[in-house]
């Protein structure tokens, strides 16, 4: 069902953004691993966390969800169950590929698939290493798409250079490392996030990282731990820009995750001349954390390209938004992965903003936006695609017109309280 969405004022207060979804994702896969309980805080209770709670769940571990409170009951390295039906990952990228390398080292037979957005997405990235470790993986294009059926156990340890700056093949391997006796180590062409490596040395193992490279020890003991998840940057990044686009603004965003290896966002709003500061910095369970204060101010183009991609992936979508509000051009170049995410960002940014008049042209790895022209009122089209969704909303608030958004059911999968939240804030009417 379309919504209508119309902009009504500055956002001004305070608010708290849900879980960061990657940590939630591992949190339940290491808490799952692990000797003893695990209690997760701050866990994103959105469809794609969910996902794996269900996975994690159908592999035998007794897990409670509690809104965002969940307590894993650790089933430890070699306590999975060979699942009785086939698993589910839903919309979820993270989730099914992290849980190939899971599903490599259990001696036992699999089934994952996923809904029709994530079977079309990659996932030879991910079954070609762990093949090559020992895992008989077979599907699709080759064991190139889901659904996969992996037949795992006996695994040896393997030296991966990654041919793409990826978190999500980077902790495949070193989850399947996991049950490799030696050591198992994944170099990356440029850093991606680092949740898994920080997570997994908070739970006892074994992990070096030497540049580019991180490398794990196999067979080691997990503890169970309490994590404290920050609030995620790549839901903070939505408010990020509305305030920084709407006049008058000026918020708070208590908690957020501020992982280095995230915050490619902000030091591109920086440069575009966004009013940002960091309030209080810390670190919560290996992590830090800050609360960010935004307020409206007037915003330049920049280029962006080459080592930042990584660090700000999901946020170029609003990224593409806040370039329609900044005199001068915008360049996004290096970020074709962009292509192969829950949809194809780059052509639903490119089509969809350019329905509400903006002048923004796709290119094979990024987009040009050339800002400061007004946009006005159209329909525009989710395409099922969580972060296209919501980056429409926030563009809604800096249109003259009212926007018509297909659907906004997506939003679930990683911010299910998002709209509610702009509600709140006065920035909807
Ligand atoms: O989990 P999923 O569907 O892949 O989610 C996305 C997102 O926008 O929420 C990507 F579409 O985030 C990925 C991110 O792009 C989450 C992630 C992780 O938790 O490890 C890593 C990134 O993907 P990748 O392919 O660069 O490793």
């Amino acid at each position: 069902m379309s919504i209508r969405l119309e902009a009504a004022g500055p956002l001004c207060g305070e608010i708290t953004v849900p879980g960061d979804k990657s940590i939630s994702h591992r949190a339940v896969i290491l808490g799952a691993l692990a000797e003893g309980e695990t209690f997760i805080e701050g866990f994103l209770d959105g469809e794609d966390c969910l996902s794996t709670v269900s996975c994690m769940r159908a592999l035998g571990v007794d897990i409670d969800v509690d809104g965002t409170s969940v307590r894993v009951k650790g089933a430890g390295l070699d306590g999975l169950c060979e699942p009785e039906n086939i698993l589910d990952a839903g919309n979820s990228g993270t989730t099914a590929r992290l849980l190939l390398g899971v599903l490599a080292g259990q001696p036992f037979y699999t089934v994952l698939t996923g809904d029709s957005s994530l079977r079309r997405r990659p996932m030879k990235r991910v079954t070609a290493p762990l093949k090559e470790m020992g895992a008989r993986i077979i599907g699709r294009h080759q064991g190139g798409l889901l659904p996969l059926s992996v037949d795992g156990g006996k695994l040896s340890p393997l030296c991966y250079n990654s041919p793409v700056a990826s978190a999500q093949v980077k902790s495949a391997v070193l989850l399947a490392g996991l049950f490799a006796a030696g050591e198992t180590a994944v170099t990356e062409p440029a850093q991606s996030r680092d949740h898994t490596e920080r997570m997994l040395a908070a739970f006892g193992a074994s992990v070096k990282v030497d540049g580019r490279t991180v490398s794990v020890s196999g067979r080691p003991r997990l503890l169970g731990q309490v994590v404290r998840v920050p609030g995620d940057i790549s839901s903070a990044a939505f408010f990020l820009v509305a305030a920084s686009i709407v006049p008058g603004s000026d918020l708070i965003l208590s908690n957020v995750g501020v992982n280095p290896t995230r915050t490619g966002i902000l030091d591109v709003l920086a440069e575009m001349g966004a009013n940002i500061e960091y309030v209080n910095r810390r670190e919560e369970s290996g992590e830090p954390v800050a609360d960010i204060r935004v307020r409206h101010s007037a915003l330049r183009g920049v280029e962006i390209g080459g080592e930042i991609i990584p660090r700000l992936i999901d946020e170029l979508p609003v990224l593409a938004v806040a370039a329609l509000f900044a005199a001068g051009e915008t360049v996004v170049r290096g970020a074709e992965e962009l292509r192969v995410k829950e949809s194809d960002r780059i052509a639903a940014m490119t089509v969809e903003l350019g329905a509400l008049g903006a002048d923004i042209k796709a290119l094979k790895d990024g987009f040009i936006v050339r800002g400061g022209r007004p946009i006005a009122g159209a329909a525009v089209k989710s395409r099922g695609d969580h972060r296209v969704a919501m980056s429409l909303c926030i563009a809604a608030l800096g249109a003259k017109g009212t926007v018509m958004l297909d659907s906004p059911d997506s939003i679930a999968v990683s911010y299910p309280d998002f709209l509610q939240t702009l509600h709140n804030l006065g920035a909807l009417k």
